[in-house]
């Protein structure tokens, strides 16, 4: 299914149903008293956290989100049926905004978790709640609240502990498949990963949540490649992987080159906990990989080596980000 992380949809409550007139009519009672119900609740649009979905792809096709009106109230003092809720799905890490306002109404974490966006009317009260010791016989009633109504803006922003962040070809698909159960697409090309994908390292007692987005060009921030519209699935992320090829020639410059991209999306995202990876160490010699640590560590930049198609350094790897986890 393709991957969409904005969508804007049309949600409305149910009405009230109306308060019922009626008196009461009883063999030989020649006057019965007034007996008109309530009318019943409108249903609730409520959204739900689903920890299955992935993308906000179903509302490029389906934008309107009605919930029903409550029934009108009857004689007999019957209140009118409450008008059904109706449940929307949503993947977790959707922010909900009303599109009138600037801050977020809800922000959707945990499966399961639920929101009201849109809440039912109230039903209107029927005659007999009128009556009153001179008012033995009310003609008054209410109509029913109407439900309310909204256009909100959903923006996912996937929730991960870790983010891989990195030039195209970097080998991050293949370091998130080596590290958890995620199964992205490997290619020897630029540009292989077109969608974020999230997998889980299990450690002992932790459940690390690592993401893998497609990769940063020079000139993403104007819109270069992919852009760095991906970047905002990062922000969530306590801490980064920052994985670099190291059989570049020019290994630094291109880490240079990631921070300018990234501090023009965000500076924030700099102030993240980053561990700088050099992958493919399978293929240069001991001396360009002294030669790069020296370089990095020369600006205090500490390293790990790897080799995410060989399964060499993973181990060391594994126990930070576990404590990045841990210390987070
Ligand atoms: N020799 C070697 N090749 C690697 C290593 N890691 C990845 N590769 C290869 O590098 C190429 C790119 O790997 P991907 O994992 O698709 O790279 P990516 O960073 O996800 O690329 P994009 O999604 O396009 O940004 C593939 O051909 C991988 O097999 C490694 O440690 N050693
Ligand atoms: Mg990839």
């Amino acid at each position: 299914m393709k991957f969409v992380d904005e969508a804007k949809i049309y949600v409305k409550a149910g009405d009230g149903g109306k308060g019922c007139v009626s008196f009461r009519r009883e063999k030989y009672v020649p006057k019965g008293g007034p007996d008109g119900g309530d009318g019943g609740k409108g249903g609730d649009v409520v959204v739900v956290g689903k920890k299955d979905i992935s993308t906000l792809a179903d509302f490029k096709y389906r934008r309107h989100y009605k919930a029903e009106n409550g029934r009108p109230g009857s004689n007999r003092n019957k209140k009118g049926r409450d008008g059904k809720d109706i449940f929307i799905n949503l993947p977790l890490g959707t922010l909900i905004y009303d599109t009138r306002f600037d801050e977020p109404i809800y922000d959707l974490i945990k499966d399961g978790d639920t929101f009201i966006v849109a809440k039912g009317g109230k039903g209107g009260r029927g005659n007999a709640r009128f009556v009153t010791p001179v008012h033995r016989a009310p003609l008054e009633y209410e109509e029913g609240e109407k439900g309310e109504e909204k256009v909100l803006f959903l923006n996912l922003k996937l929730i991960s502990d870790i983010g891989i962040i990195g030039l195209p070809n970097a080998g991050k698909s293949t370091l998130i498949s080596r590290l958890t159960n995620a199964k992205p697409k490997i290619g020897n090309y630029p540009f292989t990963t077109l969608t974020p994908t999230l997998g889980v390292l299990n450690e002992e007692d932790l459940n690390i949540v690592i993401s893998d987005i497609p990769g940063i060009v020079e000139g993403a921030s104007q819109g270069t490649g992919l852009g760095l519209t991906f970047l905002k699935h990062i922000e969530r992320s306590h801490s980064l992987i920052i994985l670099m090829d190291i059989t570049s020639p020019t290994l630094y410059n291109d880490y240079l080159m990631l921070i300018n991209e990234l501090k023009a999306f965000n500076e924030d995202i700099l102030n993240k906990k980053k561990t700088v990876v050099f992958n493919k160490i399978d293929l240069v010699d001991d001396e360009t990989c002294k030669k790069w640590t020296q370089v990095f560590s020369e600006k205090d930049i500490y390293t790990l080596k790897v080799s995410a198609l060989k399964g060499e350094g993973i181990e060391p790897l594994k126990r930070c980000l576990k404590d990045m986890a841990r210390f987070n």
